[in-house]
């Protein structure tokens, strides 16, 4: 496990996965390009360490660590070539075991302090991502720190923070975000709220603090769980709040009541500048303490799939698996927020039903919950559809649904005003869709199938072993193991007792009465008379 970005980014250079770019990039739209580039690479390109921008010698920027499923999977200390499903799977099961955090008496990050006047958030290479970009964005890969002013309770969350000048920048925290539920406390005390923002500690406090684990939750223990041992902490030095020691950056002020600013636009997740410019809460710095040779970590959102479309993917997928095991709702067996669909947007759920509306009540739990607050399009696929393959979940869609039965348009839903075809007199509020692409088990059961559901069309599970080893031996030219010859010699005999059991069905689903043979034959070729 990595005790800082440092030794990830080592790591992933030894796995061939880092490109460290020497020659000199403008922080003005051209970190975006080179990283976008990556991005639409395939397979997509590797992480990059930008060592030469321009106006910052000394400087260097780190983007796309886990903009791929092996790069994620090497950050959580996994084989690289894991599939997305055991990624999700993982982190679920580390997200089961939180890690308390240690406090330490010093860190790295306190290797440079800056306070009074000589506190410049300009010193450090922020990109100007887009030329419609509002600004430059210093906070797009990083932990917010804050405490509830009433409880205590500690929260760090990935919200965007704009610069506004040397010592301000606006954050873009939405006003049901941990953040904004304190800031709102806050502010009604009348109090400004003491924030900490720690940029570059190892990627579990980022990765925490963007996944929407429930309030009250300190995503520190969780990025310990993520991490498998704790997360250091110091003190800071002029507020009451603890960062990772590790981290490459730390920003300490405090977010001023009742005051705002012009935030935005922004290339936002919706992979477009789809809000306005919104008037923002303003986080005042005081102090900045960093690592000599800082490593500003930051990314580039944009058209799918960015690095954040594939970390939600991951985040948000395993998280949802959790809500529905902690609120007990039954029968659910994988969920993918496909990041090509800006996971935020959309989601795949496959499940067991188990009764007739079983379905609705797992789509509806999701859209209720943090989770689906932007799930613009729910589908809802049976155990026998693998939701991480398009391919498949696109037949249950053409053959499992009826527009008129299994589509459900719940209007005015809450979201973000990042998508663009939200009302433009309504941006908050969007329609969402849940498709029910099960097999319906309200249909009649037909003896002869066994179920009410027509019979998947595919050999059986015999016939394919059989053809398995014949491909061997037939097509490969490979002589069978005893074990296989004699596996052959048992499948030919189960098929031979199947054979009695397949012709009675064959036999009772052709049986058919004189009066729906009758039937039948108008209904295939009608006849008026
Ligand atoms: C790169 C990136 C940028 C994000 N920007 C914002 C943002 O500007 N505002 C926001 O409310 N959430 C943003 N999010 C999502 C939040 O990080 C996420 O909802 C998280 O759960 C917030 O923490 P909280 O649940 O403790 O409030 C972003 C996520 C990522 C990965
Ligand atoms: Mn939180």
């Amino acid at each position: 496990m990595y005790e800082d970005l440092r030794s990830f980014i080592e790591k992933l250079e030894d796995e061939g996965e880092l490109l460290r770019v020497r020659c000199e990039v403008d922080w003005r739209y051209e970190v975006s390009g080179w990283i976008r580039r990556c991005y639409d690479m395939k397979p997509r390109g590797p992480a990059l360490l930008f060592e030469n921008i321009k106006d910052y010698a000394g400087y260097s920027l780190f983007a796309n660590g886990v903009g791929t499923y092996r790069r994620f999977a090497l950050a959580l200390g996994m084989r690289p070539d894991s599939s997305l499903r055991d990624i999700i799977l993982e982190f679920k099961r580390r997200c089961e075991n939180p890690v308390e955090p240690i406090l330490v008496s010093s860190g790295p990050c306190k290797e440079n302090i800056l306070t009074g006047d000589k506190v410049n958030l300009l010193k450090f290479p922020v990109p100007y991502w887009h030329p419609r970009d509002g600004g430059r964005y210093i906070g797009t890969w990083h932990g917010v720190v804050s405490k509830d002013p009433e409880t205590g309770e500690r929260n760090i969350g990935m919200y965007r923070m704009m610069v506004v000048d040397e010592t301000r920048t606006c954050i873009g925290f939405l006003p049901f975000s941990h953040l904004g539920i304190h800031y709102a406390k806050a502010e009604e005390m009348g109090k400004p709220l003491p924030v900490a923002v720690t940029i570059g500690a190892e990627e579990y406090v980022p990765i925490a603090a963007a996944t929407p684990f429930p309030a009250g939750v300190d995503e520190y223990k969780m990025a310990g769980a993520l991490k498998k041992a704790p997360i250091k902490l110091v003190k800071c030095e002029t507020i009451d709040l603890e960062v990772p020691a590790s981290s490459e950056i730390v920003l300490e002020g405090e977010l001023l009541p009742k005051e705002r600013l012009e935030e935005g636009p922004f290339g936002e997740h919706t992979g477009y500048h789809g809000g306005p410019v919104r008037m923002r809460p303003i986080f005042k710095v005081k102090c900045i303490t960093f690592r000599s040779n800082p490593i500003l970590r930051g990314t580039y959102l944009g058209k799918p799939t960015d690095e954040n479309n594939i970390l939600t993917q991951i985040t948000n997928s395993a998280e949802a698996l959790r809500m529905f095991e902690t609120y007990g709702i039954k029968g659910v067996k994988a969920v993918n927020c496909p990041a090509f669909g800006a996971a935020w947007l959309s989601a795949i759920i496959q499940m067991k039903p188990y009764y007739v509306g079983h379905t609705w009540d797992v789509a509806h739990t999701f859209i209720g919950s943090n989770l689906g607050r932007h799930c613009k399009i729910t589908i809802l696929v049976d155990e026998d559809i693998d939701p991480f393959d398009i391919e498949q979940v696109w037949w249950a869609l053409t053959t499992r649904t009826q527009g008129s039965r299994d589509i459900e348009v719940l209007r005015f839903q809450r979201t973000s005003r990042s998508d663009p075809s939200a009302p433009r007199d309504a941006p908050e509020i969007t329609d969402k869709v849940i498709i029910d692409a099960t097999k319906k088990l309200d249909y009649p059961y037909v003896p002869a199938y066994g179920s009410t559901w027509a019979p998947v069309a595919y050999p059986p599970e015999e016939i394919m072993k059989i053809v398995e080893l014949r491909w061997k031996s037939e097509v490969e030219g490979k002589k069978l193991t005893e074990e296989e010859v004699e596996q052959l010699q048992q499948l030919n005999k189960k098929l031979k007792e199947l054979e009695s059991e397949w012709e009675e069905k064959r036999q009772s689903l052709r049986k058919m009465s004189e009066e729906e043979r009758e039937k039948e034959k108008h209904r295939s070729y009608p006849r008026r008379t």
